[in-house]
């Protein structure tokens, strides 16, 4: 019962008005009817009970014998939309008590008809499904491909040919060879205009997560060493311990080497990058280091870095290139770094501007200032867009208390040099010097050089993105997944997630779909944010706010609170609930190790989880992660959402 199965999980969208026909002392009938009217009870607006009681078994089978021109319109509107015939063959033969099917009015007529549902057993299937949480997955939807012209006795080099060893191109190329295809990945490394290169695996392992989160992690030493060890008692010299005892009083950052921390995380880069290179040989992927573009829908033009040319051919193409930091475009741009040469600088970085106010400007700022950089944050106009605008600030707040700077609405007009520094004017007319301009303003899908004109594959022209459904391109052997894929969350396990999926699609079999829906993240400010699902802003802009409850509190991580440097840093956390249903849209957290905290929360959330099933869950204690399942107060309620004691 596919069909019935999949109406049931849509129909809590619509009313379902299920008729249920049998005798009145059979069990299973009266099972059925009594499940369905408890349902009807509780949600009167989505489902209405239809009874077709009959007084004997004699007189309801008399009816269903007879009205075989009912039970043959049951029959053959069950089959409509569904490949299986089953449910016709069994809708004309049922013959036990009750038999259930849906109807589009309360009238028992054959015009009315709209699904065969069965007997007792596939009734109360029924209204299980009706009354599972919304599947927040795509697993029941099917991604529906163009076919693509490919079969196994084709004469080209590869089954798949990758462009671009990132998270994605790489998850996708192993997979895809461990279903028995025949894959070669292509992967070159333009230097970046400050000369910056790097090896294989891409921006999430060179110039990405893996060095930024290392880079966080030097600030929150180095920060714990400024204002929380002393209050522990650590590094405290004998003859000050009665000093620092209770009182608040900021040790200093320290000495720190940039020239260590960058060494050390480049080292462990180039582990990385000789790994990935193994991983593949192993996986029996073909590794090319050569730079690709289309010449047409099934060959590539490769140019190695000398500059010799050749061409492979492939059946499939993934195009996996990811994206480029977007260069500052007013006059002495080049002057500015960007992502892409911070983690390798070969100097200390000094004093720095970090112009751009989302995820990457904001968490270099932090890891920046955290190891003891002057730094200034240059915003165009408001802080993380797209993210929670409460939570959003809270993250700026916090990073001005602990000494970052902010420039408020500017951009920067003109970049100079001027000695070893550079001096910027913004548009407000005022202007700075700074050691380091470093750049983080979005960034470009790199698809420029790529030829796609030649397979027909147009981008847009605002991000030089590629459009796709189901990861398939306009040309149908050619496939886009990761950052460079339009819509696509700009995140490593996303592009390996879809890659995967992809490739068991192609090869496997498979007809899963990505499902870019409710994916958690974490920002890696000095005040760490996650979250998953929905803003507050976006909730009321979709829901209305009169539908929501929003969950929130503050609460001092017990890590801080014996440390009196700590006292104007606070977490928060806030969860935003369909005030009918009980599920939750979107949760946040601020606070120490989110990303940790969050992780759990998403399988929550994919699940499609209440406000219920979290505040049931017995925390773990004495944790910050208890704070989400403890919330209580909605802001509606006006009440202190200072958090208690435990
Ligand atoms: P990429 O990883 O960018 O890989 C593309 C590869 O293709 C590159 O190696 C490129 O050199 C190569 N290539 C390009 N053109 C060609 C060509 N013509 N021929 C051959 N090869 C080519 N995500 C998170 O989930 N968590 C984080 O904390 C996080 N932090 C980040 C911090 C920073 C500073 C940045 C910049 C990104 C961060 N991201 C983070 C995002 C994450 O790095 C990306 O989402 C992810 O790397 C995208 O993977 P991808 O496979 O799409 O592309
Ligand atoms: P985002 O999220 O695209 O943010 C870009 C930021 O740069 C944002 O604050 C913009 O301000 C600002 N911006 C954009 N253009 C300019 C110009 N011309 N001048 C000054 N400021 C500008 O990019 P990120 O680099 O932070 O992150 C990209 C992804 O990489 C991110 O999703 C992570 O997953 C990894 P605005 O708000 O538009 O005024």
């Amino acid at each position: 019962m596919a069909n019935s199965a999949a109406a049931a999980a849509s129909a809590a969208a619509t009313k379902s008005i299920i008729h249920v026909a049998g005798y009145s002392s059979c069990g299973f009938y009266r099972r059925a009817t009594s499940v369905v009217a408890s349902l009807s009870l509780l949600f009167p607006n989505k489902l209405q009970l239809v009874e077709h009681e009959f007084a004997s078994r004699d007189a309801y089978r008399d009816w269903l014998i007879h009205e075989t021109k009912f039970r043959d319109v049951v029959g053959a509107s069950s089959s409509a939309g569904s490949s299986s015939k089953q449910g016709n063959l069994r809708a004309t033969s049922h013959s036990s008590s009750p038999f259930c099917w849906l109807g589009s009015s309360a009238e028992c007529t054959v015009d009315e008809v709209t699904e065969f549902i069965g007997g007792c057993d596939d009734t109360l299937d029924w209204c299980r499904k009706f009354v599972e949480p919304a599947k927040s997955s795509t697993s029941e939807i099917l991604a529906q491909m163009i076919p693509d012209g490919h079969s196994p006795s084709h004469n080209y080099d590869y089954d798949l040919l990758i462009l671009g060893g990132g998270s994605g191109g790489l998850a996708a190329s192993k997979e895809a060879a461990s279903l028995g295809a025949k894959v070669a990945v292509l992967d070159y490394v333009k230097p970046s205009p400050a000369g910056s290169k790097w090896g294989l695996g891409g921006t999430c392992v060179n110039v990405g997560c893996i060095p930024k989160k290392l880079m966080h992690n030097a600030a929150l030493l180095s920060e714990g060493h400024k204002l929380d060890h002393p209050h522990y008692g650590i590094g405290v010299p004998p003859e000050l311990e009665e000093k620092w005892m209770g009182i608040s009083q900021d040790n200093e950052h320290g000495h720190h080497s940039w020239e260590t921390l960058k060494s050390n995380v480049q080292n462990h880069i180039r582990s990385l990058n000789f790994k990935y290179r193994v991983d593949l040989r192993e996986k029996e992927v073909t590794y090319l280091n050569l730079l690709g573009s289309f010449l047409d829908a099934h060959t590539i033009e490769t140019v190695d870095k000398k500059g010799t040319k050749g061409t492979v051919t492939f059946s499939r193409c993934i195009i996996a290139v990811g994206g480029r930091p977007t260069p500052i475009t007013c006059p002495g741009g080049e002057l500015a770094i960007s992502s892409d040469d911070i983690f390798s600088l070969d100097h200390d970085p000094g004093k720095v501007l970090c112009v751009g106010a989302s995820y990457i400007s904001l968490e270099c700022a932090g890891f920046l200032h955290g190891i003891g950089k002057d730094v200034t944050v240059a915003v165009r106009s408001i802080l993380l867009r797209g993210f929670d605008r409460e939570c959003a600030d809270m993250i700026g707040d916090h990073m001005k208390s602990m000494g970052v700077k902010f420039r408020e609405e500017v951009v920067p007009t003109l970049l100079e040099k001027s000695g070893d520094r550079i001096k910027v004017t913004f548009s407000n007319g005022e202007s700075d010097e700074y050691d380091t301009v470093l750049g983080a303003i979005g960034r470009t899908g790199d698809t420029v050089k790529l030829g796609l004109p030649n397979v027909g594959i147009v981008t847009n022209p605002s991000n030089a993105k590629i459009p796709a459904k189901y990861e398939q391109t306009s040309t149908p052997n050619i496939y886009v997944i990761g950052d460079v894929m339009e819509g696509c969350p700009e995140l490593t396990p996303v592009a390996i997630h879809a890659g995967k999926m992809l490739a068991r699609r192609l090869f496997g079999g498979s007809m899963q779909p990505m499902d870019y829906r409710n994916v958690c993240t974490t920002v890696f400010t000095p005040l760490e944010y996650g979250t998953v699902g929905y803003s507050e802003d976006d909730a009321i802009a979709e829901f209305g706010a009169e539908n929501l409850d929003v969950y929130h509190k503050y609460f001092v991580p017990l890590e801080w609170s014996i440390s009196p440097s700590r006292s104007y840093h606070q977490g928060f956390c806030k969860a935003i609930v369909d005030k009918h249903t009980n599920k939750v849209l979107g949760l946040h957290y601020l606070g120490p190790n989110a990303g940790e905290v969050m992780q759990g929360f998403g399988t929550a959330m994919k699940l499609g989880c209440t406000f219920k099933d979290i505040t049931e869950t017995v925390g773990i204690h004495p944790t910050t992660a208890e704070e989400i399942t403890t919330l209580s107060i909605t802001k509606e309620s006006g009440a202190s959402a200072a958090a208690g004691g435990c």
